[in-house]
């Protein structure tokens, strides 16, 4: 089939005609779609519209490829086909048609991207910090204390803030029913906001390839009705708190060893930011710590003044730094034999 301007017309003709059949489906689609949070709608109304796209695609390529098969195969051995040497109007054409394609998505695109990622205004968000780890998700509510794994509680109708993060690979938070995936990277913090309006359970999954048990990093999303919600953070974070009063107790009640606690010292990586001979790394040096821990804050002791520098050490920044750059999780890292160990160390510094 020899190709003329007359069949080239109609082909642009035909062209057209099909993408504007499928970008009208594909538009009322967009306004469909999955409903489980504010912005999971325009999300999957996006991925329907590529869908569409790449199943008309598919389907000319492959019409046109069985159609060359069929039509121009050999049908005696000494035929031989027309040589072609390019078709400048044709080449010109899918290149320019698949430009326009690009182009239509990036604006559907662009019109929602900011969303996930913007807070409505005047709106009282629950925050919390979400963790890939190998293999499962941790969520740790900041304002509380409180920390849970695999499911994820919020309350129903109210914004809900997340920190995603990554504890060890690259992992990628991905409920699709809430919204788009969010990559969860080592030492980098990406936000994503969500509301869902009604009760419910959302199902998810980590949508990057982190290892062998990748398969069994599941998430659940837990909609709760608001009154239930507080109550059961209220019962969390109480708990959180006597476990935290019980470890001081027991803390305070235990013997230290200074020669375990320079062990800690060294293992725990304190030696990274603070020396002992008075050189200032990134924080104060430990040198003379035993004698001035008891006078910095009037009315506490020494050791209490060391374990809450430890457990909590944005608390009270020593004099002279004033960014709290030390990790907060010492707490949870150090038994309490451990933090008594550490403190006796520290007192004959
Ligand atoms: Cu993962």
């Amino acid at each position: 089939m020899k190709l003329t301007k007359q069949g080239l017309r109609w082909w642009s003709l035909a062209g057209s005609l099909a993408l504007l059949l499928v970008l009208l489906p594909a538009r009322a689609l967009a306004q469909g779609g999955a409903t489980g949070s504010l912005n999971a709608p325009d999300i999957a109304g996006l991925f329907n519209i590529v869908l569409v796209l790449a199943i008309l695609v598919f389907l000319l390529v492959e019409g046109l490829l069985i159609f060359a098969i069929v039509r121009y195969r050999r049908r005696s051995p000494d035929e031989m086909p027309e040589q072609v040497h390019g078709n400048n109007a044709m080449e010109l054409s899918w290149t320019v048609g698949s430009g326009i394609l690009v182009i239509i998505l990036f604006f559907f695109t662009l019109g929602f991207y900011q969303q996930p990622r913007t807070l409505p205004e005047d709106s009282e968000p629950v925050t919390v910090e979400v963790t890939g780890h190998t293999w499962y998700w941790e969520y740790y509510y900041p304002e509380t204390g409180v920390r849970t794994e695999t499911t994820l509680n919020v309350p129903a109708g109210r914004p809900v803030v997340l920190d995603i993060t990554s504890a060890d690979v690259q992992h990628s938070f991905w409920v699709p029913e809430i919204s788009g995936k969010v990559d969860a990277i080592p030492g980098r913090v990406q936000r994503m906001w969500f509301q869902v309006d009604e009760p419910g359970q959302f199902v998810g999954q980590c949508a990057e390839y982190c290892g062998l048990q990748h398969y069994d990093m599941l998430i659940t999303v837990n909609v709760m009705e608001e009154q239930e919600f507080a109550s059961w953070m209220d019962g969390e974070a109480a708990a959180v708190a006597e476990a935290a009063a019980a470890t001081e107790e027991e803390a305070a009640a235990l013997a230290g060893d200074p020669a375990a606690g320079e062990q800690l010292y060294n293992s725990m990586g304190c030696m990274a930011c603070h020396s002992l001979d008075g050189s200032t790394l990134v924080g104060p040096s430990f040198q003379g710590l035993g004698a001035r821990a008891g006078e910095v804050l009037d009315g506490v002791s020494a050791e209490d003044y060391l374990r809450e520098s430890i457990v909590d050490p944005c608390a009270y920044l020593a004099e002279g730094f004033d960014n709290c750059v030390m990790p907060q999780n010492f707490g949870d890292r150090l038994s309490a034999q451990d933090l008594a160990d550490l403190i006796a160390f520290l007192l004959e510094q």
